[in-house]
């Protein structure tokens, strides 16, 4: 068996490749981990050529022009082109070489902003429209669920969307205005503590008042091999299935990194000036539990603890 992973020196998929590494359990599969430098997947006729002679079984699509919310805010016309390429040059390509498994990246903040009930599941993705700071990226997100849905309906494919909430850990992207929450606020803080003098304040973005859920990254990636090898859609129908964890204000998720960075809580003081972004996007983990009812996650603790750490000790080599 071959397996394609696209977006394979990103966050998800260098947790995926940390799971593999040295793993029995996959020793007689092939994995390849593409990345922009193998192929640009916004380019049709590059997808095309890329596919040829590869004969790939399986693809974990990882790949897409991501982003936290402001970098979306700024940038809905490239998040909804990039990301709407990608995903239709994959799909065509997949098609062609008659791949017939595939895992696919939806995210919940597609889902709708004001939706009728929480906490939100599968079923509701189209509901209503997505919150508007990220349009570009959802909407594109959305037409992936919608593409999938058709290939799977008028093809026969196996290709399920997964849905995960707002990811994090090492390898994550932390450069200033396109990271997401917790990597922006590491490296905000890391600098905080090397650079400002006693009296100064940190500032964190927003109210601190909105509601957010967190799946570290390589939970994600062990819950991606799950669905790939062990999810029987057999006896259900392939529906999007949510991968998410505990949830907390972003005010709570601030101190506890501060906490973790031993940045004095004191000093810590929110900038209601900036964007608050979606105020509350619960989405519900009851239809990948029905499959997985024994995974455990790891901490929201832990899993930063392990992020700040790795951000140290790989500065020099961070996405940053
Ligand atoms: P990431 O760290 O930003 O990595 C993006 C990956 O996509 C990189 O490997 C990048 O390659 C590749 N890529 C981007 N544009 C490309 C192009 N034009 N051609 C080829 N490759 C391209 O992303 P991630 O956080 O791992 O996200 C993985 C998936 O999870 C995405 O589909 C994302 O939408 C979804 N997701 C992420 C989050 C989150 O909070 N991070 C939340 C929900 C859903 P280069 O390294 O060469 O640029
Ligand atoms: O992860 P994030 O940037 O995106 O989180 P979303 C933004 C929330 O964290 C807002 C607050 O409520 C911000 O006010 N925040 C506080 C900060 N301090 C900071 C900071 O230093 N940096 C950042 N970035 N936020 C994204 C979507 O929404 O969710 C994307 O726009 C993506 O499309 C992602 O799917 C998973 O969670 O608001």
């Amino acid at each position: 068996m071959h397996i394609l992973v696209t977006g394979g020196s990103g966050l998800v998929g260098s947790h995926i490749k940390d799971i593999l590494t040295n793993n029995e359990k996959f020793e007689n599969i092939k994995f390849t981990f593409a990345s922009s430098k193998d192929c640009d997947l916004t380019n049709r006729n590059d997808v095309l050529n890329y596919f040829k002679g590869k004969n790939f079984n399986a693809i974990i699509h990882l790949a897409a022009r991501v982003g936290g919310l402001y970098d979306n805010m700024r940038n809905n016309v490239s998040m909804f082109s990039e990301n709407i390429k990608i995903n239709e040059n994959i799909l065509e390509a997949c098609n062609l070489h008659n791949i017939f498994t595939g895992i696919f990246c939806l995210s919940s903040c597609i889902f709708p902003a004001n939706p009728s009930k929480f906490p939100m599941d599968e079923t509701m993705i189209h509901e209503s429209p997505p919150h508007p700071s990220n349009e570009g990226y959802a909407y594109a997100k959305r037409m992936l669920e919608v593409q999938c849905r058709h290939y799977n309906k008028t093809f026969g494919r196996k290709y399920i969307c997964v849905v995960p909430v707002n990811l994090y850990g090492e390898y994550d992207n932390f450069t200033f205005g396109q990271a997401h929450v917790i990597p922006e606020l590491i490296h905000r803080m890391y600098n905080f503590k090397k650079e400002t003098c006693d009296n100064e304040l940190f500032y964190a973005y927003g109210t601190g008042s909105p509601l957010r859920q967190f799946l570290y990254a390589g939970d994600f990636a062990k819950m991606i091999l799950n669905i790939l090898f062990n999810y029987n859609p057999g006896h259900m129908n392939l529906r999007p299935v949510i991968c998410c964890n505990d949830e907390l204000t972003i005010r709570e998720l601030v101190y506890k990194i501060a906490y973790i960075m031993e940045v004095d809580l004191k000093k810590i003081h929110f900038d209601s000036n900036k964007s608050d972004g979606c105020m509350q996007k619960t989405v519900s983990n009851e239809y990948y539990n029905s499959f997985f009812p024994e995974f455990s996650f790891t901490t929201l603790h832990d899993g930063l603890k392990k992020t700040v750490d790795w951000f140290h000790e790989n500065y020099k080599c961070a996405r940053k």
